[in-house]
């Protein structure tokens, strides 16, 4: 993968050299002591993580150095969603001065929290995101993910206003006003998902706006999964570069990891979360190069601190020294999960989030079908859902006020806007293992 010689290390800038570009022996020195801190953290302040460690036959004194994480339990969404909402803050609520939430595997979101101190980390490794993608004070990030809950807006706020450039917050959507505001206020940043990055290339040729009177320079796109293929339609498209930034909300939100210009993996802010890639099955630990589960240790965190958290994506570690000059280590392109979740218009969504509203109602069986396209670069969702024999007589406009209600139930609790078919009973193939409750007809 990494075969090319030319060198960027003069040309490009660098928010944090002392710990992008620590030599490795350092940084390991740097992560055991954080780790050993985090350690001492969750065991005296997080009852789970206590029980946990006691469990294994583990206490504080157990943890010296990095190389003895392997012998931790590992940490995941399941465990997030038991002891929802606060139950592993490592802090008292007065500390809290943030909260983000994401999808989980039902119908409770995944709470993360923030003191003070993680807002400033976070600020710091988006600073380094935006910088890794030739960002400056002299650029205007216009920043096109959605505010709210979801950590994509003002993660890439705060990193914006730390490196002293002008951010403007249009939130997700409003294409028209995207485009207009784009040309008005001479964006040349462009942070969104790369499904609407795509979008907005299409619309901005049809709007009569010519390239040449925007000055876009180079686009942050993640929070799902984009190929190759992907970057260089945008890049062809928008005539601009198209960077690649990872994470997740549980670890800190974008900020994890990201790419710099050279565009050959993706730089992990290791001094603050320390990777490791498992197989998924044996859940041993693999070494860099080899294709696994992606696995995190926030190793300075506060709010809420985890230990060997298991994020399902899947990719490989590279630990040479990038031709940027950072020597923190770089993760592939995330290409897919070990899990079901879906992620449709940037919004995590798992099939069983589905079935729990649908299992509600009682006119439906829980036989169902979630079908995913990608239409003008914009994911479409459709549920087709089977109706109870007796409900299936009743009149055309009761099964349309149900096929209504069934909507809107969905729509405001998995908060992606979907088409609702309802379906004569069985007639939604029946499997014999494990049901299949999804066709996803999107190219990756
Ligand atoms: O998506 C955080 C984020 C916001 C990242 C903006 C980048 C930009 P969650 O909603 O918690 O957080 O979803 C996390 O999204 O486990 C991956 O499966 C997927 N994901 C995020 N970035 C990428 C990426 C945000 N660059 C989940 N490539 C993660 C592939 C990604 N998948």
């Amino acid at each position: 993968m990494f075969n090319r010689t030319e060198d960027f290390s003069s040309t490009m800038e660098i928010w944090n050299r002392h710990f992008e570009c620590m030599d490795r022996d350092g940084l390991k020195k740097v992560q055991s002591e954080r780790l050993r801190e985090s350690i001492e953290r969750v065991y005296f302040n997080v009852p789970y993580y206590r029980n946990k460690m006691q469990e294994a036959g583990l206490g504080p004194e157990s943890i010296n150095s990095i190389d003895d994480l392997h012998k931790l339990p590992f940490t995941t969404k399941q465990d997030l969603r038991d002891n929802y909402p606060f139950g592993l803050f490592a802090v008292p609520m007065s500390e809290i001065v943030r909260i983000h939430a994401s999808s989980g595997t039902t119908g409770k979101p995944t709470v993360v929290g923030y003191t003070r101190n993680d807002i400033a980390t976070w600020s710091e490794v988006m600073a380094r995101t935006l910088t890794c993608a030739s960002a400056n004070r002299n650029d205007f990030i216009q920043i096109a993910y959605g505010y709210g809950l979801f950590t994509g807006g003002l993660g890439l706020h705060y990193g914006g206003e730390k490196i002293g450039a002008s951010v403007i917050p249009i939130s997700g959507g409003n294409t028209t006003r995207q485009i207009q505001l784009m040309h008005d206020f001479g964006s040349t940043v462009l942070a969104c998902t790369p499904s609407y990055a795509l979008f907005l290339a299409e619309a901005i040729s049809e709007s009569g706006i010519k390239r040449e009177d925007l000055k876009l320079r180079v686009g942050v796109f993640g929070a799902e999964p984009w190929t190759e293929n992907m970057r260089r339609e945008i890049e062809e498209k928008l005539e601009i570069k198209a960077i690649d930034i990872y994470g997740l909300s549980e670890v800190i939100g974008p900020g994890v990891a990201s790419e710099c210009l050279v565009q050959e993996g993706l730089h992990v802010n290791e001094d603050h979360f320390y990777p490791e890639i498992i197989d998924p099955k044996t859940l041993e630990v693999l070494p860099g190069g080899c294709t696994g589960e992606l696995v995190f240790t926030t190793i300075t965190k506060q709010g809420l601190p985890l230990i060997r958290y298991r994020t399902r994506d899947l990719t490989k570690l590279h630990y040479e020294k990038c031709r940027c000059g950072r020597t923190l280590v770089r993760m592939e392109k995330c290409l897919g999960r070990s899990d079901d979740m879906l992620i449709i218009r940037g919004v995590n969504l798992f099939p069983s989030q589905v079935e729990s509203v649908l299992l509600e109602m009682s006119e439906i069986k829980p036989h169902y079908l979630l079908i995913v396209d990608r239409q003008n670069n914009l994911d479409s969702l459709e549920l087709k859902v089977e109706v109870e024999e007796e409900f299936f007589q009743d009149k055309i406009s009761e099964l349309e006020s149900l096929r209504q209600r069934i909507q809107h139930s969905l729509e405001s609790s998995i908060g992606i806007g979907l088409k609702v078919t309802l379906v004569e009973p069985k007639t939604i193939e029946r499997s014999e293992g494990k049901s299949k409750r999804v066709i996803d007809n999107r190219k990756f």
